[in-house]
């Protein structure tokens, strides 16, 4: 049996997992895993297991900053503000565009044009396995949280709204 062929956006991301020493397989599903809730009834895993990439923009700097979070938390900006030492503001479409080199709904964790300051949502690592997006909004791959913090060199810390 012949696997299908991924999408060359997922390709790019399964390229950059393996340059990185990671042997994760991106998965692509039939069924859209463009937001959090959709991946985990793809998956069938629940929804504070999918770590959904946001990204947003420093204010003064205009560098991308990444909040990987758990798909059942909503990211508070002024924590990330304190966190990062510079106020943010919501990412444009656009933005997300040119910074990542992917389009919202399959943002991946990692191999990112411009690589951002990232953030990792503690909650992730309440869970053993987690899954993140692979480059389109049907691809993801599964991995464990701590390998999350290891493969961005991203901060661990308290991202999300009371
Ligand atoms: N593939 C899924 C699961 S990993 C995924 O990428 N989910 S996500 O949550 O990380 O990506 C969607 C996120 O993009 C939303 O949570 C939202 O924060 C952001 N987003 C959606 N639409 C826009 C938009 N028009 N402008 C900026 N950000 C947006």
């Amino acid at each position: 049996m012949t696997a299908n062929p991924l999408k060359a956006s997922a390709r790019r991301v399964q390229t950059a997992l393996a340059a990185l020493g990671f042997g994760f397989e991106v998965r692509e599903f039939p069924d859209s895993t463009r937001t959090s809730a959709e991946a985990a009834a793809a998956i069938g895993c629940a929804v504070g297991q999918i770590a959904k990439s946001l990204v947003f923009r420093a204010r003064q700097s205009g560098r991308p900053v990444l909040v990987i979070a758990s798909g059942a938390n909503r990211v508070d900006e002024k924590k990330v503000g304190r966190l990062i030492g510079e106020k943010i503001g919501r990412a444009d479409a656009d933005f997300v565009r040119d910074k990542t080199g992917f389009a919202i709904g399959g943002v991946p964790p990692v191999g990112h044009a411009e690589p951002p300051v990232t953030l990792i949502d503690r909650d992730l690592l309440d869970f053993e396995e987690i899954w993140a997006a692979a480059g389109t909004p049907n691809a993801v791959f599964r991995l464990a949280p701590g390998e999350l913090a290891e493969m961005t060199g991203g901060r661990t810390a308290d991202v999300k709204t009371d």
